[in-house]
């Protein structure tokens, strides 16, 4: 037989026997084997046996004989002198002849082409983060198949999950596996194509637990029912610390704390002091068209000031006082501070109300408990002390003048032993009464001593017409059980040099001459 047309064909062509003895080899056959003579095996292998006695490597001749086939095809590699080729290898049977004929098409530049656009994606994607799953549909989710970086996410390596020496579940840690569970079981009863499970926790070969991101689908067989699952996993152990580790600093924060979107006027998050705080709840704070509505509208404008402030990009840390106004009306006293930071990839400030309600108010009793007589509710001594002060360095700068007047209770250890303690009190607190009425409001009465008063008066030159007023209407009060009282009075106008103690001397003194004149009357030193 003439099989010289085969050499018009580009591609290696033998013709063999039943002995798979070549008996033609085409032009191409030679020049890519360099070789022609003995049998395809030796030519393409080197092999000394048959291809099919060596394992991975099937013979199409083979295969027609022991099945009858006319036509049969592999996949070989075989060796040439310029190396190891690709090579699809697909035989016909001539049963006229009883040949077979074998074409040899070179597989090379294609399979290293597709070898190119496969593994280099896979070895990118086996390098990264993400660690692939395949898990048989069974008790403890039997693992089937996963991919090498797992020995990175969990330190065991592959085989120890395939060879079944270990199953999925067992490394899940004993508070998740629960609801793992219930969300396999849920979404496979829901049919989901596809879900995310919540965050949870497995267990490493080095005993630490790390939280995973866990997407899967479930695999299906030919008629649709679930018999296992793909997925990948990632560790995402840092990301849920810091959402973690944020969660318990803003939920346990004892003030409240607030992330603002100041260029829109909005609240992007809220903890829970803080709808303690404005008594609001919180769907209501993040949803609030305006939220500087919980600002008192007298100290809205300074939150507003620091809001343009933030806008034109000023970014220190901001503090300042601002009273909230409550859901219920009710006023709360805070220090917000104001820090910027980025979220969600734009500028906003992280917002910090401390709530000084309580502190603001005992602080406001004590002042005034520091500051007011509790018996006759006038000025105490030290606020009598500091204004002496205050205006005698006026008086100084400005040339300014004012006057003192001392007054005392003239015999008044007899009141207190006649009608008792209780009603000294009680005269002692309507002369205050009294007196107040008479002075002008920019005066400063206090109580000096027990029974001794001090009234300073600014601006004014001579005491005495007012002196002579309080004297005369303390004498003509009816005090109960017909009780009746005088005082004397001492009074002074500041001179240049002088002190807090040289004013109130003088003053003393001018009292001293009013009770030894005979009480019941004013002098002026
Ligand atoms: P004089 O006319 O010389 O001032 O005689 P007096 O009795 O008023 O003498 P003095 O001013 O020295 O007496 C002060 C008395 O005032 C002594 C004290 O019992 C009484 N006293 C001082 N503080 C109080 C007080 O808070 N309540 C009452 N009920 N009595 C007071
Ligand atoms: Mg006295
Ligand atoms: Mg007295």
């Amino acid at each position: 037989m003439d099989y010289s047309a085969f050499d018009l064909i580009p591609e290696p062509v033998f013709v063999v026997d039943k002995e798979h003895k070549v008996i033609f080899a085409n032009k191409k056959a030679k020049e890519v084997y360099g070789r022609w003579e003995g049998t395809c095996y030796e030519i393409s292998h080197g092999f000394l046996k048959p291809c099919y006695e060596y394992e991975g490597h099937p013979c199409p001749v083979k295969n027609m004989q022991d099945l009858g086939l006319e036509k049969s095809g592999v996949v070989h590699i075989h060796k040439t002198p310029e190396g190891e080729r690709y090579f699809y290898v697909v035989a016909s049977y001539d049963p006229k002849e009883d040949v077979y004929i074998e074409f040899h098409v070179d597989l090379f530049d294609l399979y290293e082409s597709i070898k190119s656009y496969t593994q280099k994606p896979l070895s990118l994607f086996f390098e990264g983060p993400l660690v692939l799953f395949q898990w048989r549909k069974g008790k403890g989710w039997p693992v089937e198949f996963v991919s090498p970086n797992v020995e990175r996410l969990l330190g065991y390596t592959m085989d120890y999950f395939t060879s079944g020496k270990i199953s999925y579940a067992e490394l899940v840690h004993p508070e998740d596996i629960e609801r793992v569970a219930q969300e396999v079981q849920y979404h496979t009863e829901n049919r989901s194509s596809s879900w995310t499970h919540q965050d949870y926790r497995l267990k490493r070969k080095d005993g630490k637990y790390i939280w995973v991101l866990d997407h899967t689908i479930p695999l299906l067989d030919s008629k649709g029912e679930i018999v296992g699952y793909y997925g990948y996993l990632m560790d995402i152990t840092e990301r849920h610390e810091k959402e973690e580790l944020f969660h318990l600093l803003a939920e346990t924060n004892p003030n409240a704390v607030l992330i603002y979107d100041f260029h829109n006027n909005k609240i992007l998050y809220a903890n829970a002091n803080t709808a303690k705080l404005t008594g609001y709840r919180l769907e209501e704070l993040l949803n609030m068209e305006n939220p500087l509505e919980l600002i008192h509208p007298e100290d809205r404008y300074r939150a507003i000031e620091n809001i343009n402030k933030r806008k034109q990009g000023y970014k220190k840390p901001i503090s300042y006082y601002v009273r909230i106004l409550r859901k219920d009306g009710r006023l709360r006293y805070v220090k917000l501070t104001s820090i910027v930071t980025s979220y969600k990839g734009k500028d906003v400030s992280f917002l910090t109300l401390n709530d000084l309600t309580k502190e603001i108010r005992r602080e406001r009793k004590l002042r005034k408990l520091a500051t007011i007589d509790t018996l006759t509710k006038i000025y105490n001594r030290y606020v009598l002390f500091s204004t002496l002060e205050h205006l005698i360095e006026y008086a100084e700068r400005y040339g300014e003048t004012f006057s003192v007047i001392i007054f005392d209770i003239d015999n008044f250890k007899l009141l207190n032993d006649t009608y008792g303690h209780l009603a000294g009190d009680r005269v002692l607190r309507e002369i205050a009464k009294e007196v107040k009425k008479i002075i002008r409001r920019s005066d400063i009465f206090g109580r000096y001593g027990g029974e001794e008063f001090l009234i300073i008066l600014p601006k004014t030159k001579d005491p005495y017409p007012v002196a002579e007023k309080i004297r005369k209407a303390v004498e003509s009060i009816d005090f109960e059980k017909g009780i009746r009282v005088t005082i004397s009075l001492g009074g002074t106008v500041y001179r240049k040099g002088d002190t807090v103690d040289s004013i109130i001397n003088r003053a003393d003194e001018a009292l001293y001459l009013a009770k030894q004149s005979g009480k019941n009357q004013t002098v002026i030193l």
